[in-house]
């Protein structure tokens, strides 16, 4: 399998997430990204390859336009008005107050955020542009008749809403990914999120459509973050009525309890009969992940990999999240070796 990856990734290097009252060093670091690459150059998992410059359009087609221009110069604004910390929001739209994007640089930081985990410095937003490049590129080797292609993804991406960053995310790289494979023809596409976390801004942006399907599987948003979405009862609106499925685990699970949900996103699937499947790949479901409460152990990586391969489909696989670094390179890897030794 192909992998797509980025250098400037590493422009992507805050100093800070806070994080139970401190400023601790952020849990996603760019030494996450470079311990998978040299796994996939170890396992010699197949050629490795620096994205395409797509531009803004693709993008477009998931963010709004007052998003993007606030990423883009958001640290410069932050900068210009003498601040002397990272980016980090400090206030946000409570219950009853007004929709109303401001002016003011504090103002406009709350407006288009949904968590102070997630600060901006110098380069955040060349690496958010590199990230959403890398998963582009994978997309079009699937497009062009790949069964599959790994898109190294850093930042990553399913937290990220239309308009809103937070969870370590900036663009949803796997919505953006299938919303090009729509835009490209393909009548219905599928995204089966197996990160720890629930991918709430995947969710929100397909929430009222038919033709993307969104599955996620993740820690009860009652007990973990993103706290606010997530829940089993949230299944669509609209034309999208039916189309998305969230299943919830409590703290412990293993993945003799795990792979049930995914026999059931499976058939899902199977029945919606999509013309490719996005896996939005984050391994913090690991035993040792130091945010997460899941059991997986490092050989459930390769089972869960066979059994995506079994859906028969071709397949974009984007990088998430995972934080024990230690581990993160094997664990991901296997995913995509358990895809591969199924063939
Ligand atoms: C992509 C992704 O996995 N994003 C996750 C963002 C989670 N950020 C909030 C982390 C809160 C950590 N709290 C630690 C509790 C440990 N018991
Ligand atoms: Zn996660």
């Amino acid at each position: 399998m192909k992998t797509v990856f980025s250098p400037l990734h590493r422009r992507r290097a805050v100093k800070t997430e806070l994080d139970g009252g401190l400023l601790i060093e952020p849990h996603e670091k760019p030494s996450r990204a470079e311990t998978i690459l040299a796994r996939v150059k170890d396992q010699a998992l197949g050629e490795i390859l620096e994205p395409d410059e797509f531009g803004l359009g693709p993008v477009k087609r998931v963010h709004t336009e007052d998003y993007i221009a606030f990423l883009e110069t958001c640290w410069e604004e932050w900068v210009a008005a003498g601040k002397r910390g990272e980016v980090i929001p400090t206030f946000w739209i409570g219950r009853g107050m007004r929709h109303r994007l401001p002016t003011d640089i504090d103002g406009r930081v709350g407006y288009f955020s949904m968590g102070a985990d997630t600060s901006i410095s110098d380069g955040t937003w060349e690496a958010a542009c590199a990230s959403a490049n890398v998963a582009l590129t994978a997309q079009k080797l699937v497009a062009g008749g790949e069964r599959a292609a790994f898109a190294l993804c850093r930042p990553p991406g399913h937290h990220a809403h239309a308009d809103l960053f937070g969870g370590y995310c900036f663009f949803n790289n796997a919505a953006i990914a299938a919303q090009a494979f729509r835009d490209q023809g393909y009548e219905r596409v599928a995204i089966l999120d197996v990160d720890f976390h629930h991918g709430n801004g995947t969710q929100a942006i397909f929430y009222n459509r038919s033709d993307v399907l969104t599955i996620s599987l993740h820690g009860d948003p009652d007990l973990a973050f993103p706290h606010f979405l997530g829940f089993e009862d949230e299944t669509g609106e609209g034309n999208g009525e039916g189309y998305n499925l969230n299943i919830v685990y409590p703290p412990g699970t293993p993945y003799s309890i795990w792979s049930r949900g995914l026999e059931t996103a499976c058939k899902r699937i199977e029945a919606f009969r999509p013309e490719a499947l996005i896996i939005a790949l984050g391994v913090d479901t690991f035993e040792e992940d130091p945010i997460s409460f899941f059991k997986l152990k490092s050989g459930d990586y390769l089972t869960l990999g066979k059994r995506i391969e079994e859906l028969g489909l071709p397949t974009v696989f984007t990088m998430e999240g995972g934080y024990d670094v230690d581990a993160i390179g094997v664990n991901a890897v296997n995913v995509l070796q358990g895809f591969g030794s199924a063939r």
